[in-house]
């Protein structure tokens, strides 16, 4: 028997569960999304399930099962079934669905948490982290930033300036698979029931991570090729695992590119600590781009705002605009954005 609360099921869930009309049907939470199988875990077992004709037919393939959906099914026997509905999704971390602009794709459900992870060598990025921190916020999931490999030898200043300005934002833990410690603090961080989604490029040590948060080599992990210091992608699906003693965490594949959705500016702007400078600027609908009076432009000029965090602030609303907005205003968005952009840059002031 499995113990659901464990893996998340909780007073609300249940809920909802009885006010819907699968009440007297079993529940179960994806564990791992294959091409067109998940598995699931239920109370009884575990079970390999395909999606009953109507989702299948009836739903587009983004509203397919993710990792951490709570699903309905119908076992068939003691290790298959079919997935019935789903409840309803909440708190998944979302990203662009690579290939196709104005889709997204649920990386993971019912998240808590997400570990942003990146590795303490050349490949850290603090643009990457300030994206994925943009995703959580749309749906309110906590970030916590984890540095893995601090045992190769990094330079503390440096990597702390890089972080200067999101660093009252979230947690920062420095990790190192060689110093045990480092994973008992994060380990502290996770309580029962909580579900982690881990996320980052290829190579960081997402798998490395959760094996030794888990005290077990569950998953497979990679080698970094000499030649080029970065991963091979070697995790290929998004999987849950459960911690022996506390919460369950997400792996997923490394990606190039997490494409963000949420085009809430004001979140963004908290998110990259230019909120108090927005507020003083001269019009309250201010875009920050080449306005007069513009607090946040004044900033950036006189070295208050870093200039590519600045940037950074202009890139990700553009990527999320360009999301959100329809084929036909997209292209009206694109021409305005990109010719204030131009007038700003030939007014000498970037
Ligand atoms: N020196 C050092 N190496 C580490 C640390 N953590 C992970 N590694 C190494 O980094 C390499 C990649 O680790 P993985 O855990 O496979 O990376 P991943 O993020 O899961 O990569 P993908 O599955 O491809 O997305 C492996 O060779 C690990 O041994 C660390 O703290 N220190
Ligand atoms: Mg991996
Ligand atoms: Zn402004």
């Amino acid at each position: 028997m499995n113990n659901l609360y464990l893996y998340g099921w909780n007073e609300n869930l249940f809920q909802q569960k009885q006010n819907s009309n699968y009440k007297d049907l079993i529940h179960a939470r994806v564990t791992v999304t294959h091409k067109t199988c998940y598995e699931v875990v239920a109370e009884a077992g575990f079970y390999t399930c395909e999606l009953a004709g109507n989702m299948l037919y009836g739903k587009s393939s983004s509203e397919y099962p993710c990792t951490g959906d709570w699903v309905i099914f119908n076992p068939l026997d003691a290790q298959k079934g079919i997935i019935l509905d789903l409840l309803p999704r909440q708190k998944a971390l979302y990203r662009q669905k690579s290939g196709a602009i104005s889709e997204r794709q649920a990386v993971a459900s019912f998240i808590d948490k997400a570990f942003i992870v990146q590795s303490l060598d050349s490949s850290f990025n603090v643009r990457r982290i300030e994206r994925f921190m943009l995703q959580a916020a749309d749906e309110e999931i906590q970030p916590i930033l984890v540095l893995t490999k601090a045992d190769l030898g990094f330079n503390p200043d440096e990597t702390g300036r890089a972080l200067k300005h999101i660093s009252g934002r979230l947690p920062i833990f420095y990790t190192s698979i060689q110093k045990p410690e480092s994973i008992d603090r994060l380990r502290a961080y996770i309580a029962t029931g909580e579900t982690i989604v881990v996320t980052g490029m290829s190579g960081v040590g997402k798998s490395t991570l959760i094996n030794a948060l888990c005290r077990q080599d569950i998953l497979q992990t990679g080698e970094i090729s000499d030649s080029t210091g970065k991963g091979k992608h070697t995790s290929t699906r998004r999987e849950m695992v459960l911690m022996p003693d506390s919460g369950v965490l997400i792996d997923t594949p490394g990606v190039k590119l997490f494409g963000v959705t949420n085009d809430n500016s004001d979140s963004l702007s908290e998110i990259l600590d230019i909120s108090d400078y927005q507020d003083k600027c001269r019009f309250n609908d201010c875009q920050h781009i080449n306005e007069k009076g513009c607090a946040v432009i004044e900033a950036v000029e006189n070295g208050e705002i870093d200039r590519g965090v600045y940037e950074s602030y202009l890139k990700l609303r553009r990527e999320a605009w360009h999301y959100n907005t329809s084929v036909h205003e997209k292209r009206k968005y694109e021409k305005t954005f990109s010719k204030m952009v131009k007038s700003h840059k030939n007014s000498n002031k970037m």
